[in-house]
């Protein structure tokens, strides 16, 4: 039975799991999230009452949380590229770097971006100041580990980079990366050339206008 992805291609979290399928040529059916779709949005309310995505069904069983989805795949559909290492400690690595991307590059940047499609009057000056904040600090965390590293954890690219390339995406165009962290920035260009996330920013240029702060002229 083929893998169903329930998913939107402008989401950085849908593009992460995108990426560890495109990396290993995996089959499977995009099943698209649209509001225009009532049954596909009762599907996927059934599927996972969080309403949270990507997930991942396979037969019987639901994967939610792209991690998840990306190490359920390296177990059950390995393929050529083995994005968890099978040695523990590196894993313990790659996975300590998938956690900095989701928590304090992906969490500030979407805190941005849901405080812009609030009312004025429901907006949290507070929460997106320290949002900024913590983008900041962890851009100046992330540019001197990088500078000795090709990929996330490393030589090899893995879960954490499926991680970074649509989080420092996306928070670069909410928070733009200052200059000054010329490794990140070098960073992100090579996430950009890879082919898996190319595929997957391709596939999301239609959907640009949706950017709530309004999409820049740029990757
Ligand atoms: N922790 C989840 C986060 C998933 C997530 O936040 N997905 C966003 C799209 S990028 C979403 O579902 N947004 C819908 C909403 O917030 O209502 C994961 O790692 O998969």
């Amino acid at each position: 039975m083929k893998l169903k992805l329930y998913a939107h291609p402008f989401s950085s979290y849908c593009q992460k799991a995108l990426i560890a399928l495109y990396e290993n040529s995996t089959p499977f059916e995009f099943r698209l999230l649209a509001h225009d779709d009532p049954q596909i949005m009762a599907e996927f309310a059934e599927l996972w009452p969080i309403r949270r995505f990507p997930v991942l069904v396979d037969g019987e069983r639901t994967v939610t949380e792209a991690s998840i989805i990306i190490e359920y795949l390296g177990l059950h559909y390995p393929g050529p590229v083995a994005l968890v290492p099978a040695d523990a400690r590196a894993a313990l690595d790659v996975r300590s770097m998938d956690r900095f991307f989701d928590n304090y590059i992906s969490t500030p940047q979407q805190k941005i971006v849901f405080d812009s499609l609030r009312s004025e009057a429901e907006r949290d000056a507070r929460g997106v100041t320290e949002a900024r904040a913590m983008l900041d600090t962890a851009y100046a965390w992330l540019d001197k580990t990088m500078a000795a590293r090709e990929w996330a954890a490393g030589d090899t690219f893995s879960l954490a980079d499926c991680a970074a390339a649509p989080a420092l995406f996306y928070a670069d165009w909410s928070h733009a990366i200052d200059p000054a962290f010329a490794h990140v920035r070098a960073y992100r260009e090579r996430l950009l050339a890879r082919p898996s996330f190319a595929r997957a920013v391709d596939e999301a240029r239609p959907y640009r206008p949706l950017f709530p702060l309004g999409a820049p002229d740029r990757d």
